[in-house]
């Protein structure tokens, strides 16, 4: 069973097989972490990500991870927040479905996801959590007893706000 830990920090410095970026549609860089990526992975990060001809929102595409520590990046594009009534909660879901499926595909057993869509795309943190882990516990106890893949998954929060709320539904297992 995978081991799902609260991490605050700076996504583009941790050691793990792969990393989610929370970019955009165009898949060519932008602020917040998908800028903080794209500057600690390097230039070839734009050349590969170009390859790929952009991103439907609910998806997901994988890049090799160039200068970071990372050997992956998976670029999840999230909704943008317009209410709750336009399919965001099924859209923020596809994302971390997806990129799971890519953890699966390329072997990854260390994964790493930033709270996509609750920067700029205002998606609210609490409800974005609770989606998220709900995703991720419905996968990995979907594998059963099967080998689900994975064995570490982080969710790295960039502010203590973010931590209190992963950290109080991830202590709750009902979540
Ligand atoms: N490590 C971990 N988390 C981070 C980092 C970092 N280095 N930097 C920011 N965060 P956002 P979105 C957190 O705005 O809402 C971009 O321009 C941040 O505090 O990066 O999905 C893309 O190109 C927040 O909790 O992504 C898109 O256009 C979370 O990451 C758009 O923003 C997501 O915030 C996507 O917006």
């Amino acid at each position: 069973m995978a081991q799902l830990t609260a991490v605050s920090g700076d996504i583009t410095q941790l050691h793990v097989d792969a990393i989610v970026n929370a970019a955009n549609e165009s898949l060519l860089g932008g602020g917040g972490v998908d800028g903080a990526i794209h500057r600690a992975a390097g230039p070839d990060l734009l050349i590969a990500c170009r390859k790929l001809n952009g991103c439907p929102t609910g998806d997901a595409k994988a890049t090799p991870g160039f200068c970071l520590p990372a050997k992956w990046v998976f670029h999840a594009v999230g909704p943008v927040w317009h209410g709750g009534a336009d399919g965001e909660d099924d859209l923020l879901a596809g994302c971390y479905r997806r990129c799971l499926e890519l953890a699966l595909e390329v072997g990854a057993r260390s994964v790493a996801f930033p709270a996509i869509s609750t920067g700029v795309y205002r998606f609210p943190p609490e409800r974005a959590a609770k989606i998220a882990i709900a995703i991720v516990r419905s996968r990995i106890e979907e594998s059963g007893a099967k080998e689900s893949g994975i064995d570490e998954l982080f969710f790295v929060c960039f502010n203590s706000e973010t931590l209190r709320i992963y950290q109080h539904l991830l202590s709750d297992a009902r979540t």
